[in-house]
């Protein structure tokens, strides 16, 4: 079957917004009240084990003795850190913190342009999509997109494939006219779940990843050597149990 939409994963794909966005956010939001709490690059790292910002805060205070209990004041507290951390993540994002991967617009403009259309799937917060596609891609971004899948729609978070299957709900298309791009093993488990043949290209705290399952690794980027052009989206599409990769070497 044709390739007929690329469908991007957001955070650590189409950006590296982890370590110097939504980390850094996090430590200013716990600081302005008045918590002790850091997260450092290192630690972070572990707690991306975790997809969602609130479900990474809830299983950080569980080790932690001075947060609030379990239930409604814990629950609270996270909920307004979270709709914090995302207010300052977006104005560190306007404010330049963060910058497209290499070859990301390139390839949406590649695609665009051979007919493919454009989608994604994030477990992010629609806040932080808004405020990086239109720092990366103008006020219009939101046109270049048939479908934009965000935590508010698909509140399964990754590795499960709801926002996945939204995507496709939304874009009447099967599994194997997608092709998913993604960076770590929670997005890959996900577009597998929903049986969309995976290109992974590992973010920085995913670089000794699994990717077992992976239609392809491009482990230098979506620039290599190699890079990825149409004509090798168009080859992957379909590939869901398939692992290969590509490298330069
Ligand atoms: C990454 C995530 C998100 C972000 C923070 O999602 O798991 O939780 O780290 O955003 P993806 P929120 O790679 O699927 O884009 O605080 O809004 O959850
Ligand atoms: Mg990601």
């Amino acid at each position: 079957m044709p390739l007929r939409a690329l469908v991007w994963d957001v955070d650590g794909t189409v950006a590296e917004t982890e370590a110097d966005g939504h980390r850094v956010a996090f430590n200013e939001a716990f600081a302005a009240a008045g918590l002790p709490w850091r997260w450092s690059v290192e630690c972070y790292g572990e707690l991306l084990a975790v997809s969602g910002g609130r479900e990474r805060m809830l299983a950080d205070f569980a080790t932690r003795p001075d947060a609030p209990p379990l239930g409604p004041a814990r629950d609270a507290l996270v909920a307004a850190l979270h709709l914090d951390k995302n207010r300052r993540y977006a104005a560190r994002v306007a404010a330049g913190a963060v910058a497209a991967r290499p070859g990301v617009l390139r390839l949406m403009h590649e695609a665009l342009h051979a007919g493919i259309a454009l989608a994604i799937a994030t477990t992010t917060s629609r806040s932080n999509v808004e405020a990086l596609f239109t720092t990366l891609m103008g006020a219009d971004w939101r046109e270049h997109f048939a479908s934009v899948v965000c935590a508010e729609d698909a509140p399964l978070k990754k590795p499960d494939p709801q926002a996945y299957q939204r995507v496709m709900s939304e874009l009447g298309l099967a599994p194997e006219a997608l092709l998913a791009v993604e960076d770590s093993p929670n997005g890959l488990a996900a577009a597998r779940a929903a049986g969309i043949a995976t290109l992974v290209t590992p973010s920085v705290y995913f670089r000794d990843g699994d990717f077992t399952g992976a239609a392809a690794v491009c482990a230098e980027g979506l620039d290599g050597p190699p890079a990825v052009d149409v004509a090798a989206l168009r080859a992957l599409a379909g590939r869901a149990y398939f692992s290969d990769s590509i490298r330069s070497t």
